[in-house]
């Protein structure tokens, strides 16, 4: 199907990424719920005023810099980010040297298998986890397909990149002693909530800017990457994103 709107549609950049999705449908790497939940996150990103706010960009700073504390970090891609973002997925495990995994609620062979070969086409030679088969171990307490993971990956690692998710994996991997970073248009969501940090911004424009970030950051010391971690305050993160939204409402016109 191709893609045919004119590029001075007003809403032009939204209507392209639903594309997407409708493609990721066809192509089996999203399922129909995923439709559902972009239409959630599309509705908060309007309230957002569809930028990357400040709130945004304090914890895409926080995060970048604990990922690179992170002794090993993983990247985890349902089908949603597949279809939206996969090259950027790709870049910022790159950017991070270490494995994006694949992982889905929603969880087949087959689509276990058209997201790692979309993911592997991208980039030949990066490791992609949560391959077919591969998702054997099991969060403790989390009795979703979710709660599926590869041993080598999401099981092992420090910190989690956890994006477009409302559910309860948040939790578990905390209970697991790990950090989790998620990236949520909705700042009342389970796992927006639960997480270390949350980044309140569509993930099409916060996932480049978090992979910049990472870039720059790689040159500032340990004790500056602690002390940015150690600075930031997720509860107070969501309450600028609740109070913007509110502010925003009061003083639209109409
Ligand atoms: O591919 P699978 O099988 O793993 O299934 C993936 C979906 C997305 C269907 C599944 O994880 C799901 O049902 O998601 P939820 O629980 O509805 O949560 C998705 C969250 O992501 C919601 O809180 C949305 O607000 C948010 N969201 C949706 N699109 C975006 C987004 N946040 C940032 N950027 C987006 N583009």
């Amino acid at each position: 199907m191709e893609f045919e709107v004119p590029k001075n549609h007003p809403r032009y950049h939204s209507l392209y990424y639903r594309h997407l999705l409708e493609r990721g449908l066809e192509e089996g790497v999203v399922v129909k719920t995923g439709l559902i939940a972009h239409g959630r996150g599309e509705a908060f990103d309007y309230l957002i005023g569809e930028r990357t706010q400040s709130f945004a960009r304090k914890a895409v700073e926080a995060a970048a810099a604990l990922l690179l504390i992170a002794d090993y970090p993983i990247v985890s891609v349902n089908g949603n980010v597949a279809a939206l973002v996969p090259g950027e997925a790709v870049a910022l495990a790159k950017e991070l040297d270490t494995a994006v995994e694949v992982n889905l609620f929603y969880r087949t062979t087959e689509r276990e298998r058209v997201i790692y070969e979309k993911l592997k086409e991208i980039d030949s030679g990066m490791r992609i986890l949560g391959g077919p088969g591969d998702a054997t171990y099991k969060i403790p307490g989390l009795e979703s397909n979710r709660g599926l993971v590869d041993p080598r990956g999401i099981a092992r690692a420090d910190v989690v990149l956890v994006p477009l998710e409302d559910g309860d994996r948040t939790e578990k991997l905390r209970d697991m002693g790990k950090n989790v970073i998620t990236i949520d248009l909705n700042p009342l969501s389970r796992s927006a909530r639960f997480a270390d940090i949350t980044i309140v911004d569509n993930i099409v424009r916060c996932l480049p800017l978090l992979t910049k970030k990472v870039r720059q950051l790689k040159h500032a010391g340990e004790e500056e990457l602690v002390e940015i971690v150690n600075n930031y305050d997720n509860k107070k993160i969501l309450k600028e994103a609740l109070r913007f939204i509110s502010e925003r409402l009061s003083n639209m016109e109409l």
